[in-house]
Parts: C-alpha cells; structure tokens; sequence
C-alpha cells in the first residue's frame, strides 16, 4: 500500500475504506499480528484507534499523520540538572518554554566560527553521504566531526539537560540549506516520527504525553523573517493536529494543510543571529517562510532523546516521504551527546570511533 498522504480517487477510497474498517477490527479484536504482512502488520500495531477513526470518518480526507499525545503541563519548572551558571535557565524560562513550546535564542558561537564552517557545510550537503549513500542534509554529524563538536558543545548540552535530564542522546540531525527565493516550509509537527514512512514510530517514548524529544535548531547565516526564521504557533505542542488532504499547502512531496487554529496572535517569528540556537519541541507547530531575498539561509538541526527512549528498535531501513529515498539504518545509530547510556536500547554509533576511521581522519576540538 502506497501511504503517501494526497488526495485519492473516489474509487480507491471505496475500496480502501473497508479495508481500513477491516484492520481496525483486527486490532480491537486482538487477533494475531505476526500472520500479517509486514505492512499491515505495522499499522494493526501502531495505528491509535483515533488515527483509523479520523480517517473512516473523514472518507480518507482527513487523517492523524503522526501518532496523537497530549502535553500535560509538569507540576514543576525546576531544571532537571545543575549546570554551570552561564547556562543556567530560570524557573521561570522554563515555565515559558512548558507554556509556548520552544524557547531561545542562546548565543553558542562566534560569527567567525560559522562564516569559517559554512564553506564545509555547504560542501558536504551536495556530496554522497557515507551513512546513507545517497545525497542527503541528514545524519551528516555522524561523517563531520565539526559539526558534532558544535552540537555537542555545553552551551547546547546543558541547556537542553535542564530540560530534559542528564542522559542525552542525538539521533538524527539534519542541514537546513535554504536557498535564495526558496519557498516555505509550510507549518508541521511531528510526536514519535511516524510521519516519516506512516508505518512505524521511529522513536518509541514510554510516555507520550510528556516532552520526550526536542529539538536544536542552530543558525548559521543570520536568519531574519525575510530569509526565512522559524516561526512556531505558541502553546500549540499541547496536542497533535489533524491533517486535510489537498489544498495548496505542502511539506516537501506530501500535499496537504495542517487542520490548526491560524490566530495571528498566538504565532510567534523568531529571528535567531548566526552562531545563535532555539531549542523546541518538534511536536510545536511550526516553519519557515519563504525566502524572499538573493542569499541562502543555512541552518542545522539535531533530535535528542533521554537515552530511556529507544529509536527505531528492529527496523532494518525506512522510507522518507518527505526527504526523498529509502534510508538504510545499518550504518546509522544514536549518539551519546551528555552523559551515560544506561539503557543500551537502540543501536549506537561511537562516534569518536567513527570519525577516527574516516578517510583522511582530522580528529577536530572546539576551542574552549
Ligand atoms: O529550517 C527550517 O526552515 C525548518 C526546520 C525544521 O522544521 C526543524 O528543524 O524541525
Ligand atoms: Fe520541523
């Protein structure tokens, strides 16, 4: 079954529809799973029940594309770990951060060091990646020790544990080259990643409805509204939106329109200077408008977890609705970003042994 989100012919919705019903009754019937197909299998597993009402109901016209959560407010806003005083966040940013769903800028590094880093960056994003084979802006930290020498700086690191504990990992990061005249990157949200080939989460939260992954967005040429910041719809990471198939709206090859209310007021455009980050959480609706001057806006970004959460388990490759090719995870794993991994629970990259083992290796320090 093709997955991808559009709109379909009215007579590929009849035939799809009872056989939606029929899976649901699979699910809710507890039948066995493991005689289905792979496929089938995945959504009978992962699917809420909401997800296969939404879109029964809807006659495939609406549907859940990630895995449904709520946020409830956490009785305290004291960070998770002591950091020192330069990187200490208030209770009250933290409250602020528990109520809009993202916070910063913070300043991490010099303008220098990213005018210095872009020519790498740019560099690399247009050759074959060694993880994954093919071109791609993801998972480059894993060949670039530049770039994991700036993710996993203090000034990132201690900010993000105050936010969620001293057990960090890394696993997936991504380069956001946004070139001159670019269009938008219409808003989205995302819980467990299920959004990325709609059959399984890649990372498996014990509790959804707390914030059990966020995400630092590092700017590396200025980002103004006029290049395309971000912007964030405040408060909205309380619960996953609905999705209407269609319309003008579209996420890189998926078309259509996040179902949210577009109050004016509650959307927030976030200017951040070069070598400035945000840190948010991916399930806060948000984008970037278009570009609308003659120079790129390059940016790069990271996914981290408490290592108590373990990421794409069993599964051997997957396929990007929105990036585009099937990514094959044998040569990916998490990454230790602060911290201990107690819990051992997802395939791990050393990544100081890998960068070690790259050809023409220049194992590379921050200064302090
Ligand atoms: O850089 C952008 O414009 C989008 C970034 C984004 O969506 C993300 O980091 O999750
Ligand atoms: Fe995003």
């Amino acid at each position: 079954m093709n997955l991808h989100p559009k709109v379909r012919p009215l007579w590929q919705r009849v035939l799809i529809l009872p056989a939606l019903a029929a899976l649901l009754c699979y699910k809710a019937l507890r039948l066995p799973r493991s005689i289905l197909p792979r496929a089938l299998r995945s959504i009978v597993t992962h699917w809420d029940y909401s997800m296969f009402w939404v879109l029964i109901r809807s006659g495939i016209t609406r549907a859940y594309i990630d895995q449904p959560c709520e946020f409830k407010l956490p009785p305290s806003h004291e960070p998770k770990v002591l950091v020192e005083p330069d990187h200490q966040l208030s209770t009250g940013q933290i409250k602020q951060f528990c109520e809009d769903g993202f916070i910063g800028p913070f300043d991490a590094f010099s303008r220098t060091e990213m005018a210095d880093f872009r020519q790498e960056l740019l560099a690399v994003e247009s050759t074959t990646s060694q993880t994954y084979g093919f071109v791609t802006p993801r998972d480059r930290h894993l060949e670039m020790p530049r770039l994991w020498s700036y993710l996993s700086s203090p000034a990132i690191t201690d900010r993000v544990a105050q936010l969620l504990g001293p057990d960090l990992l890394c696993w997936r990061s991504q380069i956001f080259y946004k070139g001159p005249h670019a269009p938008a990157i219409q808003f989205h949200q995302a819980s467990t990643f299920m959004v990325e080939d709609y059959l399984d989460p890649a990372i498996f939260p014990p509790n959804r409805d707390e914030i059990f992954q966020l995400t630092v967005w590092v700017a590396v040429d200025d980002a103004t509204p006029e290049n395309g910041c971000l912007q964030f719809v405040r408060g909205s990471h309380e619960r996953m939106c609905t999705i209407k198939f269609g319309g003008e709206d579209g996420f890189y090859n998926a078309n259509f329109s996040l179902e949210f209310d577009r109050d004016p007021d509650r959307i927030a455009t976030v200017p951040v200077q070069a070598g400035q980050f945000l840190i948010f959480a991916e399930r806060c609706i948000h984008g970037s408008p278009p570009n609308s001057t003659d120079r790129h806006r390059l940016a790069f970004n990271m996914r981290v977890i408490p290592t108590n959460v373990p990421v794409y388990t069993d599964k051997e490759k997957y396929r990007s609705v929105y990036n585009g090719g099937k990514y094959y995870l044998n040569n990916w794993g998490v990454t230790v970003l602060r911290g201990e991994d107690r819990y051992q629970l997802s395939r791990t990259v050393d990544i100081e042994r890998r960068h070690a083992e790259l050809p023409c290796a220049q194992p590379r320090r921050l200064a302090a």
